[in-house]
C-alpha cells in the first residue's frame, strides 16, 4: 500500500512484530506444546488493561506464572509483558475412556488448558488519547488483541492516574469504567479522522467496496471486513457516501467498530478488600457485565502450590494444605482468608475472567481434531493432541482450512466421533466436537 494510510498500517505491524518477537524470550517457541498456531495465525490475544495500579501486573503473573515487576506505585509496567495463560474446559478424555498426551494444550485431572496469549500493558490513565502519561504507546500495544479485559480497582484506594489516596473507599471506580471506555473510543476515532479525509475520497472515486478497503486500512488493529460490516449495520452509515460522514457519525462509527472488534470485559479486582464488594454491586446495578476477582489471592495460591505446599487446581473453588508444617501461623490465617473468599465469590475469579472473556464474549468453542478415529490419535500417536480455539459458527470446512490450506480445498466430509455419523462441509461446530477430517490425496 502507497501513501500515509500504508505506512500507519505497515509501521504498526513491523513494531508489533519486532515486540512480539521480544516479549516471547523465554516461552516455547513455534511447534512445541504451548503455542496454537492456526495455519500460520496467532492464537488469541488477550489484552490487559487499566489505570495504574489495579493490579494488572499480578493478574498477568496468576494468569501466566510468568514473573514481572509488581509494586505499589503507578507505571510500574512500561514495556508490555507477554505469556501464556490458559483458557480451561472440561476435556473429552473422560467421556472416551482414555489417558490422553495433549501436544498443544494441557491435561489436569480431566480439565484441558488450551493456551491463549495474554499482554499486560503500561496503565492508562486519562487523556492517554491525546498524548497523556505515557501516551498512546499502552494502547499501540494493543492494537493486535482480540478482547480487552479491564482490571479495574474495586477498592476504590487509588486515583485516577494510580496514586495511593491512603485507604479504600477514596475513589469511584466507576468513573475508571467510563473513561477507560472513552480513552479507547477516542483513540479509534483518531485513527480513523487521521485517514477519512484520504480513504473517503479514494473509496468514492475509484468506488472501491468500502468494507475491504477499510479493512486493509485497518488490518494493523486487527479489525476484518466482518467488523467493519457489523458496524455499518449497527450504526447505519452509508459506506457508499463516506465522505459525507459528520465527525460525530465517525465517532459513533468507532465506537461501534470497538465494541465488534475488541470487546472489553470488566474484572471487579481486590475483591478482597473491604468495601470493594459494594463497588462491585454498584457496578452491576449500573448494568455492567462483570467478573469478581483478586488476583492477589490467585498468585498467592499459585505461588503456594508451586512450593507443594497446597494442592490447588487453577479456577476451582477450594484448595487442599498438603504441607501444613511449612506454614507459619500467620500464612495459615491468610490462607483461610482467601479460602473464605474463594467460598464467597466461587473462585479467586482470575481464571472464570478468562473463560468467560473467550468462551462468552469472544463466543470461541474448542474442537479437538483427531486422525486415527478409533484410537483418537494423531499420526504419531498422541491421544487427544489439540485443542483448538475457533469462532461459534465455524464449518466443519473452514475448521479444515484452519488446521490447512490444503485441507479446506481437499475436503471429503468430516467424521463425528462420538456418533461416527459423517459430517458435511457446512457442519457448523459445536464446543467439545471431536472430529476426523477426510480429505482427498493431494493432487501434485
Ligand atoms: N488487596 C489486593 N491488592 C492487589 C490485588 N491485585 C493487585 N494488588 C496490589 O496492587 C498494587 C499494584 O499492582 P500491580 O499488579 O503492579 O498493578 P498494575 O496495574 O500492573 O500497575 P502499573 O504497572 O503501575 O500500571 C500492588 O501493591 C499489588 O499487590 C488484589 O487482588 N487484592
Ligand atoms: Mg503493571
Amino acid at each position: 500500500m502507497e501513501g500515509k494510510t500504508g505506512r500507519i498500517v505497515s509501521e504498526s505491524r513491523n513494531m508489533f512484530y519486532i515486540k512480539t518477537q521480544n516479549s516471547l524470550k523465554g516461552i516455547p517457541k513455534k511447534g512445541s506444546i504451548f503455542l496454537i498456531e492456526l495455519n500460520g495465525e496467532p492464537m488469541i490475544r488477550c489484552g490487559l488493561l487499566g489505570k495504574p495500579n489495579s493490579g494488572k501486573s499480578t493478574f498477568f503473573v496468576a494468569a501466566t506464572g510468568k514473573e514481572v515487576k509488581i509494586a505499589n506505585y503507578p507505571f510500574t509496567t512500561i514495556d508490555p509483558n507477554v505469556g501464556i495463560g490458559y483458557v480451561t474446559l472440561r476435556c473429552v478424555c473422560k467421556e472416551f475412556g482414555v489417558n490422553d498426551n495433549p501436544r498443544n494444550s494441557i491435561c489436569i485431572d480431566g480439565i484441558r488448558y488450551a493456551p491463549i496469549e495474554i499482554w499486560d500493558v503500561a496503565g492508562l490513565v486519562p487523556g492517554a488519547w491525546q498524548g497523556r502519561g505515557l501516551g498512546n504507546k499502552f494502547l499501540d500495544d494493543l492494537r493486535q488483541a482480540d478482547i480487552l479485559i479491564h482490571v479495574v480497582d474495586a477498592s476504590g484506594r487509588y486515583d485516577a492516574e494510580g496514586k495511593d489516596l491512603g485507604r479504600p473507599g477514596m475513589w469511584d471506580p466507576l468513573q475508571d469504567i467510563a473513561f477507560l471506555e472513552e480513552e479507547i473510543h477516542r483513540w479509534f476515532w483518531q485513527i480513523l479522522k487521521r485517514n477519512w479525509p484520504k480513504f473517503a475520497r479514494k473509496v468514492e472515486v475509484e468506488k472501491k467496496d468500502f468494507s475491504s478497503s477499510l479493512a486493509d486500512l485497518l488490518s494493523g488493529l486487527k479489525i476484518n471486513k466482518d467488523h467493519i460490516m457489523a458496524a455499518i449495520d449497527v450504526t447505519e452509515l452509508d459506506p457508499e457516501k463516506p465522505t459525507s460522514w459528520s465527525e460525530e457519525d465517525l465517532y459513533a462509527f468507532a465506537v461501534a467498530l470497538r465494541k465488534i472488534s475488541k470487546p472489553i470485559v470488566i474484572v471487579a479486582n481486590k475483591i478482597d478488600v473491604p468495601g470493594a464488594e459494594d463497588n462491585y454491586k454498584r457496578m452491576l446495578d449500573s448494568g455492567f457485565d462483570v467478573i469478581p476477582a483478586s488476583a492477589l489471592a490467585e498468585l498467592a495460591l499459585i505461588r503456594y502450590a508451586e512450593k507443594g505446599i497446597i494442592k490447588y487446581v487453577r479456577g476451582s473453588s477450594n484448595f487442599e494444605i498438603i504441607n501444613n508444617n511449612a506454614l507459619s501461623q500467620r500464612e495459615r490465617i491468610l490462607l483461610e482468608k482467601i479460602r473464605d473468599l474463594m467460598n464467597k465469590w466461587g473462585s479467586t475469579g482470575v481464571q472464570k475472567a478468562i473463560n468467560h472473556a473467550i468462551f462468552n464474549v469472544s463466543k470461541m468453542i474448542a474442537v479437538f481434531p483427531v486422525e486415527d478415529e478409533n484410537k483418537l490419535t494423531d499420526h504419531k500417536g498422541n491421544v487427544l493432541p489439540d485443542v483448538f480455539l475457533v469462532p461459534e459458527g465455524t464449518t466443519a470446512k473452514e475448521f479444515a482450512g484452519l488446521i490447512h490450506s490444503d485441507l479446506a480445498r481437499t475436503f471429503i466430509y468430516a467424521l463425528d466421533i462420538r456418533t461416527k455419523k459423517k459430517l458435511p462441509s457446512d457442519y457448523i461446530l459445536k464446543h467439545r466436537d471431536v472430529i476426523k477430517i477426510f480429505a482427498a490425496a493431494r493432487k501434485k
